[in-house]
């Protein structure tokens, strides 16, 4: 399992939140999503040979929200 913090510009409220969440708590391999929406910061925990981190961001992205680093 591995445990990543992504820096995402443009989340601002619950919806986002929830929007992040969902869409990468969806997919398959990923263990748990936390969205600290004040620091811009999304954490995820998840399992490499299943999904990769690419896809995740690629995931927060189609959502609208830019992933930094
Ligand atoms: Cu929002």
């Amino acid at each position: 399992m591995e445990h990543i913090t992504l820096t995402v510009k443009g989340m601002s409220c619950g919806h986002c939140v929830k929007a992040v969440e969902g869409s990468v708590g969806a997919l398959n391999g990923v263990e748990s999503i936390e969205v600290h929406l004040d620091a811009g910061k999304v954490e995820v925990e998840f399992n490499p040979e299943v999904v990769s981190l690419e896809t995740i961001k690629e995931t927060i992205d189609d959502q609208g929200y830019e992933v930094v680093s």
